[in-house]
């Protein structure tokens, strides 16, 4: 007869069992591990190479803004430094752009230590392609031109242009007069520097990828194609305002800006016009690269709109020759060469004057 197994027995054997399993299971783990470190190559004492930020949207504000001065030094200091490749292997495509935080000018001239007075930067290992002044048609947005320095100066680092900020603020409390500011912007910035391009950028736009190049194109460039405001896409197919590129030659030949379009409307539509009897046409980057933000405002004091415009873009054709670069006549009041922009007062009369 078979005898019944005692409790203290098979706890035993349990003991035997569990030891048994655990030794097995060691020694596979310790093969594993002998056979993989002898498959796999030394580890580098390096760490990997720091990769350029991720093209992300959810990219945070701050690694946009990290400073291009990070980028190595490669060329000896006597050697003439070649052309800078296109497009520019700094950039990260699209960004996060947002109002939400305050931003501090100091802070933002620290962390762009290679912007020099009067917000000019040129890259130090090559030579940019052109030679871009950014102009700003301004009156009482200071808070606005915050935030669009804090966003545009890395961006255009990261395109590697040869640039100038120059904020062209009109005087008094006259009609605001958005074209003609944009006519002074072209004459001064030359006065300075022999710029081949010029971009004309409302105060209030940021573009939302840093691959919408600001600078020229074989034709006049529209830059600000996909706002926010307009649901992403243009809000009809002549649509030139808010951020535009043209050529000192494009500029010239269309006879600058119209100057008598006081308060709001019609100018960039009047510039479409001259630019398309000139015998030119739009070029647009595409409704993802060029996506754009716009600082949301009510309407400026002196900026109500122009009951005359509809009238005045009838008639481009016949104006355009003697009103613009031709006729422009103003008086700058002051210069002010900050660290991020450079500030240009000027008295621009009233209309009819
Ligand atoms: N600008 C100023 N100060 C002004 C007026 C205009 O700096 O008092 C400049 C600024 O660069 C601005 C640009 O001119 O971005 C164009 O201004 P705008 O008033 O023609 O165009 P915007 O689209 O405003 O900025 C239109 C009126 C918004 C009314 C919205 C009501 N919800
Ligand atoms: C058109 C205006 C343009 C203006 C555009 C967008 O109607 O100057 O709307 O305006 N043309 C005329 O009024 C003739 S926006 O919605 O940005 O305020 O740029």
């Amino acid at each position: 007869m078979k005898e019944p197994a005692l409790p203290g027995t098979s706890l035993q054997r349990a003991c035997r069992l569990l030891v048994a399993f655990c030794a097995l299971h060691l020694s596979a783990t310790l093969l594993y591990y002998l056979a993989g470190s002898s498959l796999t190559p030394p580890r580098s004492p390096e760490p990997p190479p720091r990769r350029p930020p991720p093209a992300n949207l959810s990219l945070p504000p701050s690694e946009q803004l990290r400073p291009v001065s990070a980028q190595p030094r490669t060329r000896p200091d006597s050697a003439q430094p070649g052309l800078c490749p296109d497009p520019s292997p700094l950039l990260v495509g699209p960004l996060r752009v947002e109002f939400s935080q305050p931003v501090n000018l100091e802070e933002v001239a620290n962390t762009n230590p290679d912007v020099r007075e009067g917000g000019r930067f040129a890259p130090k290992d090559c030579k940019a392609l052109q030679k871009v002044a950014i102009i700003i048609p301004f009156r009482n947005r200071e808070e606005h031109l915050k935030y669009w320095l804090y966003y545009m100066h890395p961006i255009l680092q990261r395109q590697q242009l040869d640039y100038g900020v120059y904020v062209i603020n009109q005087d008094g409390d006259e009609e605001f007069n958005r074209a003609k500011l944009l006519n002074i912007g072209f004459v001064e910035a030359l006065k300075e520097y022999e710029y081949d391009c010029f971009v004309f950028s409302d105060v209030d736009l940021i573009p939302m990828d840093d691959r919408n190049t600001y600078k020229c194109y074989s034709q006049p460039r529209h830059l600000s194609v996909s706002m926010d405001k307009f649901g992403f896409r243009l809000p009809y197919n002549q649509y030139f305002g808010g951020v535009s590129a043209l050529s000192k030659e494009q500029f010239t030949k269309i006879n600058g800006f119209p100057n008598n379009y006081w308060g709001w409307g019609g100018e960039d539509d009047d510039i479409y016009n001259r630019l398309v009897f000139k015998g030119m046409g739009i070029s647009r980057p595409d409704a993802i690269i060029g996506k754009c933000r716009m600082i949301r405002h009510s309407r400026d004091r002196k900026n109500e709109p122009n009951p005359e415009r509809f009238d005045r873009i009838a008639h481009t054709r016949e104006t355009m020759s003697s009103d613009g670069l031709n006729s422009l006549s103003y008086k700058v009041l002051r210069t002010d060469r900050f660290p991020l922009y450079t500030r240009i007062t000027v008295a621009i009369g009233s209309p009819g004057s």
